[in-house]
């Protein structure tokens, strides 16, 4: 089954009022698209360009990673301010639109509003936000954390929904009530209430070894709007499957974190053993990439143009 929604309609005629090049046009058409869609992870500048480079047509910006990388935990250590200025960094970066890892919205819904304003100045393409409580917690630590409850869950999406002042910007609302063991009849209650309180997607968190629980969920939701999923832990099923139960997009959530932590670690550890840079060089980036995923040669062209 591929992508066929019912809303489809819905997106041309919000398409008349806004800026067609924008990157909220441009995610909310990956996110609606007839086809499966797939977005990476990034977690810096760099990051996101090599993403665009490779293919991609969009990036996660996971909060996961951008704690890991500044060395903090995914709890909120990392403040929502510090959050929009590694986006800056990474929208400056790259052409394709981020779909931000929003967490809880950092706190209430006015919390919520002040961040959808800044991501919207920033061009971003769209936020997810999940229905835990602030601090938020990884979704794979722990068991059974409490979720915030569907009205105050609803009214952050509402006060994103009023906030965006780029209709298309997209509002994805993810629930964790499978995560939390909460049965399937409350993930498919806060994903209707969600998706009826404006929602533009639903991402449903799953983590079991199969995606026996993602499929259950998709029966019986019989596509009322696209359903995002991140299989992380399920990650051995094979992308056919999540075509045939008609998901909408796929998010590979952390893995360039943790392919960066294992190339750092093999790197370090083998100059660290030699005492010497001789064989790590054979298997390190040029520097010439290096000068290229920053676009040096802008530099040398616009050094004819503008210097004396
Ligand atoms: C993240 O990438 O930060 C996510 C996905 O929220 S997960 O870690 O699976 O919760
Ligand atoms: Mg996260």
């Amino acid at each position: 089954m591929s992508k066929s929604f019912r809303f489809i309609q819905s997106l041309s005629s919000v398409k008349d009022k806004i800026v067609k090049s924008s990157n909220a046009t441009k995610l909310r058409e990956l996110i609606f698209s007839t086809e499966i869609s797939f977005i990476m992870e990034a977690h810096n500048g760099l990051s996101a360009k090599i993403v665009e480079e490779e293919g991609f047509k969009a990036v996660w910006a996971s909060g996961l990673s951008i704690s890991t990388s500044l060395g903090l935990r995914d709890r909120n250590e990392v403040s929502w301010t510090q959050v929009v200025d590694v986006l800056e960094y990474m929208a400056d970066s790259i052409n394709i639109p981020i779909l931000v890892d929003g967490d809880t919205g950092h706190g209430d819904f006015n919390n919520v509003r002040r961040f959808v304003k800044k991501l919207g100045q920033r061009n971003i393409g769209g936020v997810c936000f999940e229905d835990k409580q602030f601090p938020k917690t990884n979704s794979f630590l722990g068991e059974n954390q409490e979720l915030a409850s569907i009205p105050d869950f609803t009214g952050k999406i509402k006060a994103a929904i009023d906030t965006r002042e780029n209709d298309d910007f997209c509002i994805v609302a993810r629930t964790e009530a499978l995560i939390s063991a909460l049965g399937m009849s409350e993930a498919l209650k806060r994903a209707e209430a969600y998706h009826a309180a404006g929602a533009d997607a639903i991402l449903v968190h799953s983590k079991k070894s199969t995606a026996d629980e993602i499929s259950g969920f998709m029966r019986e939701w019989d596509n009322r709007c696209p359903i995002v999923i991140v299989p992380t832990k399920y990650f051995n099923t094979p992308v056919s499957l999540f075509e045939d139960i008609g998901i909408s997009t796929v998010i590979w959530t952390n893995h360039n974190l943790r392919s960066a932590i294992t190339s750092m670690r093999e790197t370090t550890r083998q100059i660290y053993r030699d005492k010497s840079i001789r064989v790590a060089e054979g298997n390190i980036a040029s520097l010439a990439e290096v000068f290229s995923l920053v676009n040096m040669d802008e530099i040398d062209a616009a050094e004819k143009k503008y210097s004396a």
